[in-house]
């Protein structure tokens, strides 16, 4: 927690602002989740996205649903950039008006159990830390060496599960995936399924539900099992772009960005695992390509 943890005090504008965390690995689906709860929302919602590359794409993803959204890059608010998520905290709190609630995107590397103290920090009381699990992926996670003890740990920090992609599965391996993910939990923590828009509704008043009482913060890995590069390719069409993350091997875990076609146009690049999603965007929204930030593993 370094130099922001600090003792409780004055209550902001009379009030203690919920605070939601939502975290799980590379890939999960928290930026598809943050936009779902930000459209079915009235309330305003500050947003702090933190993604561990160079460039935010989340935070534009997000930034498209919610005026009110601040970006934390290039490292991870759990470990390598704590003192710039205090400093973001501390910017939050010199608004004239707090918010009604805030939702911090944490980054696929962070490890939720970490960043649980700051719920307790001024003006702030914690509403629930939401972890996901992408079906399609979670059991080879949680066997992967070097991953899956940490993997563990995000699941188990979690007050509530959110189960992800089970439109991408038939119904047995949604189930194994479901019975994979209980299996590491201790305790009665919910697995909700993240394509169910009344489970979904009900995921920002979770109420500041706590049942662990004091907080152990574990020693981190995640953050350092990984490394994160930024490239910046020319112009290149699908088969390109497949072609440029095929090259980095099966190390690589996540990339994501915006890439120039050679038609003038913008290409969105979403990878998890082995999933490659290439999609035109308008360039109007996209006036500049970020590159891809890639994420390997190891
Ligand atoms: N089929 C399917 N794809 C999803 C789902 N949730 C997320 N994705 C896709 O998974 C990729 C990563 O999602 P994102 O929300 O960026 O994950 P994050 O890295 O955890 O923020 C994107 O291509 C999403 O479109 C889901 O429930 N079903
Ligand atoms: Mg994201
Ligand atoms: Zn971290």
């Amino acid at each position: 927690m370094g130099r922001y943890a600090e003792p409780e005090f004055a209550p902001w504008d009379g009030r203690r602002v919920p605070l939601t965390f939502l975290g799980g690995y590379l890939g999960a689906g928290k930026t598809t989740l943050l936009n779902r709860l930000l459209e079915r929302t009235e309330r305003r919602i500050a947003v702090m996205v933190n993604d561990v590359g160079e460039i935010n794409v989340d935070e534009r993803l997000v930034r498209r649903r919610s005026s009110n959204s601040v970006e934390l890059t290039g490292g991870c608010v759990c470990c390598s950039l704590a003192d710039g998520f205090g400093a973001a905290f501390d910017a939050l709190r010199a608004r004239p008006e707090p918010p009604d609630q805030v939702v911090i995107e944490l980054s696929g590397l962070a490890e939720p159990e970490r960043l649980r103290p700051w719920g307790r920090s001024a003006g702030f009381r914690l509403d629930g830390v939401i972890v996901l699990a992408d079906l399609t992926s979670i059991a080879d996670q949680l066997e992967t060496p070097g991953l899956g003890a940490a993997i563990s740990g995000q699941l188990r920090s979690a007050d509530v599960v959110v189960a992800t992609k089970a439109d991408l599965l038939d119904a047995d391996a949604v189930a194994a995936g479901r019975a994979r993910i209980t299996e590491e939990l201790v305790g009665p923590v919910p697995v909700l399924d993240g394509l169910d828009p009344v489970a979904v509704a009900g995921l920002l008043e979770l109420g500041g539900r706590d049942p662990r009482g004091e907080t152990v913060v574990p020693p981190g890995s995640l953050f350092d099992a990984h490394s994160v590069t930024h490239v910046e390719p020319g112009p290149l069409d699908e088969a390109g772009v497949r072609a440029l993350l095929a090259e980095h091997g099966d190390r690589l875990v996540r990339a994501k960005g915006i890439v120039d076609a050679p038609d003038g146009g913008r290409l969105l690049v979403q990878q998890v695992g082995r999933r490659v999603e290439v999609e035109p965007v308008p360039a109007a929204e996209w006036s500049q390509a970020t590159g891809l930030v890639l994420i390997s593993l190891g």
